[in-house]
């Protein structure tokens, strides 16, 4: 490995290398000295934000002296990596997770105290890194937090978005969305521009023989755009290693930039050609579970593949193995069928760049990806237009067709008399105009699949995947259960809590093994445990309390139920049949005589989540819960009995103060559409009871926990297709409960009736898709009994520990270590001791 600094000159180097602040004294110094020079500020302009901006610069400093470290070490080592493509990682805020994972937290506390400054505050200050709309981002996110604590040679690859997920305001009871601007200051990105590599896009192929006779293919006269790498360090627990996460930005190319516009007077158009290049990677598609089939989000897709297998090709090629060796070096995971571009990519680049013949180049292609699904809903499956592939990406389209040729001549042949199963598994589907089915070419060119749950991995093999488990057999098929990162989710959102666990299991060693959490059980019956813990809860409560006040003005009694729902606003999660709920809560109460009103088990049903800004019905829900809100909260017979609360603009670091708050939460999905569903791990490992249907990760949840620690309802999803048809053929009779709601809205005391009519419609005249009908009484009982439960605390208390005690097995740590053994065969790094690089 070369190094650029010739040896002679190296002592140098090394005598004044950065070192690490290891005392208060010297952290604080170093905060000092950022605000001072790194921000030209002084002891009398120092806001907050400029204590944020301190601190943080102090804590980079120590991520980039492991991070160098770490990547020398891999470059040195040269072992198999790990490569997640994902076009979303919701990170969240940085700061305190660095300071956790450095294990420095209490330290600069102190250091910032003396400094004049509250560590909440200055945590505060930082914004949300927002790239991404729900689940599917997340779990990047705590991927990358699990490969990094386990010492995984691995790299995240995205697009450095202008603007985040948006933010959610709700004016008058509506959403309303504002942009989310979020690079202002940015201090854990570092732009590499010498790391730029050229993307074409349009042009045409020419084909001619060589010398040899061999066809040869070039794709020429294309557009040419740059993508800039920027750099994030992402530091593991409790580990040295930090490994990287590379965001692309797009910007017109030197050659794209047209002087001669530029000099004639032409300004704004030669301005207007380099803003069409820098609107690539200006902002992420809010739609979670909705493909809509724009071209700008499929040049962003190839935007990202063919910038990160650039990078990925030029790593493996400095190594000068042979091309055999590259899936033994290179494990390429395909978060959702986003990045499946990547696969035709990769074959290009082997047959047309480097002369690779197609078979010798596909086996390659095959060993290298995985491909994870993360949902069977059909809208959600991408589909790309023919046309649309042919003008953008024509090299791309003719190597699909290849492959697509190839496996229906090998499909054709071994099952001659199946003449339709052509047809249904063919990457072209035959409509007007054709499309490219995405999932399809994402299963081909993969060598394995997963899905993110058991039931769910499940269904995909006999859903939209069974045919293709006939041609490649079962194995190609395979299970990992999600699973969500203990050091945010528990260490950092609850550190009570996590504190709690440590006094018992004599140390944080369970943030690293997660199943240790087992031996907290044997402090079901300890008073004083149950007391700490029963107290963290109420903390906890109280902290989502005052927050309700502050920022929404509703005063809600921290002893009553906290009952939430937080998640991406879809008919699929059914938040109307919460609120449905809600409402039938509302009317029992008001029909009760005082007496009764005091055997009442008070309550706060507390709802969060955006809804895609082109998707009316979610939006609808979203106005429904503000309405009902309005009323309820207002309503002097009510009293503590019942608020209902909208937390505006749910994001990552909301969820860390709401997750720990829950004593249930809802995870209420028809049968068979949650994939997994994320979150219900969280709620739990926090000492909160789950209420959900058999769906998704919930299933794995009630096997782990025990059935009488959660409270289960609902159809089964065997039974849902034959539920959603009865709806069409016979006359289904609404339960009397739920009639009762649709009177009230249509009333109006919600507001205008008219304005929830589609919603009400969907159920009682368009087939009741979700089967809101279906699962209403059953889902009204439970919460009975979830009252009567709560009532007995003592009881409920055992529930909740016992529950956290079990739920080792859904750490992503898990979850990557399967990953690393099932699907991309690498191991673990071990970093050096300290002081021997
Ligand atoms: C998403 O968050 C999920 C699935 C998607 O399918 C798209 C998005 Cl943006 C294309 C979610 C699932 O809905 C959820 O059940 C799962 O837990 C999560 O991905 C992570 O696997």
């Amino acid at each position: 490995v070369e190094a650029s600094i010739p040896e002679p000159q190296r002592a140098a180097w090394k005598k004044f290398s950065a070192s690490e602040f290891k005392t208060k004294d010297e952290f604080e110094a170093e905060v000092v000295r950022h605000i001072e020079t790194t921000l030209a500020r002084s002891l009398f302009n120092c806001d907050e934000a400029a204590a944020y901006a301190g601190t943080a610069l102090a804590f980079r400093d120590r991520l980039v002296i492991e991070w160098n470290r770490t990547q020398q070490q891999h470059t040195y080592a040269d072992p198999k990596r790990v490569y997640y493509l994902s076009l979303e990682f919701l990170m969240g805020r940085a700061l305190d997770n660095a300071m956790l994972n450095v294990g420095m937290k209490d330290i600069a506390k102190e250091g910032m105290s003396d400094l004049g400054f509250r560590m909440e505050d200055v945590i505060a200050q930082e914004r949300d890194a927002a790239l991404g709309n729900g689940g599917l981002g997340r779990l990047a996110a705590c991927f990358l937090d699990s490969l990094a604590t386990l010492n995984y040679p691995a790299w995240g690859y995205a697009l450095r978005y202008k603007y985040g997920i948006f933010k959610q305001e709700i004016v008058n009871g509506y959403q309303v969305e504002v942009p989310d601007y979020w690079l202002d200051f940015n201090p854990w990105e570092f732009p590499r521009h010498d790391v730029t590599v050229d993307i074409q896009f349009y042009g045409n192929v020419r084909k001619y023989m060589d010398e040899s006779g061999k066809q040869v293919s070039v794709w020429e006269n294309g557009e040419i755009v740059n993508a800039v790498a920027y750099d994030a360090p992402i530091p593991g627990f409790g580990t040295r290693t930090t490994n990287n996460l590379r965001l692309w930005s797009s910007k017109a190319s030197k050659g794209e930039f047209d002087f001669t516009k530029f000099n004639s007077g032409e300004y704004e158009a030669s301005v207007a050609d380099q803003q069409s290049a820098e609107t690539i990677s200006a902002v992420l598609y809010p739609n979670d579970s909705l493909e809509r089939g724009k071209e700008l989000r499929l040049k962003q897709q190839y935007f990202w593949c063919a910038a990160s297998l650039f990078d990925i090709v030029r790593r493996f090629k400095k190594s000068k193995k042979a091309w055999k060796e590259f899936p033994n070096q290179v494990a390429i995971q395909l978060n959702d069928t986003h990045p499946t571009l990547a696969i035709p990519e990769l074959q290009r680049i082997l047959i047309d760049l480097e002369g690779l013949e197609w078979d010798e180049a596909w086996s390659i292609v095959q060993k290298t990806f995985g491909y994870t699904n993360h949902t069977v809903l059909p809208e959600a499956l991408e589909k790309w237009s023919v046309p649309l592939f042919q003008h953008l990406l024509p090299r791309h389209l003719q190597i699909i067709y290849d492959i697509n040729a190839i496996f229906l001549h090998y499909v054709e042949r071994n099952f001659p008399k199946d003449r339709e199963m052509l047809g249904r598994v063919s990457v072209i589907e035959e409509s007007q105009p054709k499309m490219v089915r995405m999932a399809y070419l994402a299963v081909i060119g993969s060598h394995k699949v997963n899905g993110v749950a058991e039931l769910h991995s499940d269904l995909i093999k006999t859903t939209i995947f069974k045919d293709f488990v006939k041609i490649y057999g079962p194995d190609k098929f395979t299970n990992v259960t999600n699973g969500i990162t203990p050091r945010r989710w528990l260490h950092q959102a609850n550190p009570r809590l996590s504190e709690l666990i440590a006094s018992k299991l004599g140390g944080y060693e369970f943030l690293r093994d997660l199943t240790l959490l087992h031996k907290i059980e044997a402090y079901v019956d300890d008073k004083d445990f149950r007391k700490n813990f029963q107290e963290i809860k109420y903390a906890n409560k109280v902290r989502l309390a005052k927050y309700t006040k502050e920022v929404h003005g509703i005063s809600v009694n921290p002893s009553a139920l906290f009952d939430i729902q937080v998640k991406r606003m879809h008919e699929y999660k059914r938040q109307q049949l919460n609120i449905f709920g809600v409402i039938h809560r509302y009317l029992e109460i008001k029909a009760m005589s005082p007496e009764d009103r005091k055997k009442v088990q008070p309550r706060v049903s507390f709802f969060g989540g955006k809804a895609a800004p082109g998707y009316w019905m979610a939006k609808t829900v979203i106005h429904l819960i503000c309405q009902v809100g309005e009323v309820v909260n207002n309503d002097k017979d009510i009293g503590d009995l019942l608020k209902v609360v909208f937390l505006e603009d749910y994001n990552v670091s909301k969820a860390e103060i709401i997750v720990p708050a829950s004593d249930i939460s809802e995870h209420i999905s028809t049968a068979g559409t949650e994939a997994s569903g994320t979150s219900n791990m969280k709620f739990v490992l926090n000492g909160g009871l789950v209420i959900g249907t058999c769906d998704g990760a919930n299933i794995e949840i009630t096997r782990e926990v025990g059935e009488d620690n959660i409270f289960l309802f609902g159809v089964l999803s065997e039974d849902v297709e034959d539920l959603r048809h009865a709806h069409f053929y016979s006359e289904f009779n609404l339960d009397p409960m739920l009639s009762h709601v649709f009177e009230t809205i249509r009333s109006g005391i919600f507001g205008d009736a008219g304005q929830f009519s589609a919603l009400v419609n969907s159920i009682v005249e368009h087939g009741d898709y979700y089967l809101v009908s279906d699962d209403f009484k059953s889902y009204i009982d439970t919460h009975k009994l979830i009252d009567e439960a709560y009532k007995d605390q003592e009881t409920w208390l055992t529930k909740t520990i016992t529950s956290v005690s079990r739920m080792g097995f859904f750490s992503s740590d898990r979850c990557i270590d399967e990953y690393a053994e099932m699907i991309w065969n690498v191991e673990p790094l071990t970093p050096p001791k300290q002081n021997g690089a």
